[in-house]
């Protein structure tokens, strides 16, 4: 089976350098490698580091618009690219990987997959919920919006963005599934609720359990559908992923990350995933180490390691 890998080294969705050096660190990290002898029938096609240009009419939408919004312009040129790069790698692998960058890029890897299969799930594993508005974010932060670029419901939200344009195919929100969160603003708490939109915080976990939480998850997505992954590292503990922007405690512990990834691959319906907000400007070392390891863990899971020995198997049935 062949897997598409894309760095996409964007850390103008938050205030913290750093994040735009974890494409290049997993690749030292021999992330190759890990995969490839988690499953040896696996074809990587590494599509290196993806590169934008920022026209005028995005600087126009930005100053008109969206200019209380930081890096608007930026954000959309890096996410048009990815959204055209995304469907290449579609064209040539069955499945995709997207290495961040902050979430800010959540919205191109999955709208470039969205308009390859338009019946797509989203199960988005974080600590936070990513779906502010322009004018709800209290951050100004765009890498607490992604979410909200993608979800017909919440589309007219950025009228000026013209997303009929860049990226037709859209969300339902029944098809999407939040994991892990534990940091939800005030508003994002009223999206969510207006639009009965499925998560299952910390709280969830800690009552009902992985499997049970799972179990639900994949009840409520459709059957039919393709899967996307997006992994926001901050959504594991910050004992096991130190090295990330807003770390968050009381989190998935790194057992609970991996089974959680396990049983979505299991369905073999996974076709693209992200892994983001590694930063490995902050912490030691040995955070470092210990988040790229933990990063490298949850990849491997994803891509082909069983921890029962398993080896043979198809990742995807295409
Ligand atoms: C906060 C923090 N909700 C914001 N968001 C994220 O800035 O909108 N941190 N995504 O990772
Ligand atoms: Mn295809
Ligand atoms: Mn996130
Ligand atoms: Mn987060």
């Amino acid at each position: 089976t062949r897997l598409g890998i894309i760095g996409v080294p964007f850390a103008k969705g938050q205030g913290k350098q750093g994040v735009e050096l974890a494409p290049d660190l997993l690749r030292e990290s021999n992330l190759r490698q890990v995969l490839q002898s988690s499953d040896e029938r696996l074809l990587i096609t590494d599509y290196g580091n993806l590169h934008y240009a920022v026209d005028e009419t995005l600087l126009q939408q930005q100053r008109q618009h969206y200019y209380h919004i930081r890096n608007y312009a930026d954000f959309m040129a890096c996410n048009l690219a990815l959204i055209e790069q995304v469907q290449v790698m579609l064209q040539q692998n069955a499945q995709f990987l997207t290495i961040g960058g902050d979430h800010a890029i959540g919205f191109g890897s999955v709208a470039g997959h969205l308009q390859h299969t338009p019946n797509l799930s989203l199960v988005w594993i974080d600590a936070h919920a990513d779906i502010n508005l322009h004018n709800t974010s209290q951050s100004g932060n765009i890498h607490g919006m992604p979410v909200s670029f993608l979800l017909r419901e919440l589309r007219n939200t950025w009228q000026h963005a013209a997303l009929d344009k860049v990226a037709p195919n859209c969300l339902s929100k029944d098809q999407l599934v939040y994991i892990g969160l534990r940091d939800i603003d005030p508003y994002e708490a009223f999206i969510l609720n207006k639009f009965g939109i499925r998560y299952y915080a910390m709280d969830s976990i800690d009552r009902m359990g992985v499997p049970k939480v799972i179990e639900m998850t994949l009840d409520a997505l459709d059957t039919q559908n393709k899967i996307h992954v997006s992994f926001d590292i901050d959504a594991l503990d910050s004992n096991v992923a130190p090295c990330t922007g807003t770390a968050v405690r009381a989190g998935l512990t790194l057992r609970e990350g991996i089974s959680i990834v396990e049983a979505l691959r299991d369905t073999k319906r996974v076709q693209g995933m992200d892994i983001v907000e590694i930063n490995p400007k902050l912490g030691t070392p040995q955070d470092v180490r210990t988040t790229v390891d933990s990063a490298l863990e949850i990849l491997k899971s994803m891509f082909g390691y069983r921890r029962s020995g398993a080896r043979h198997y198809s990742n995807l049935d295409t």
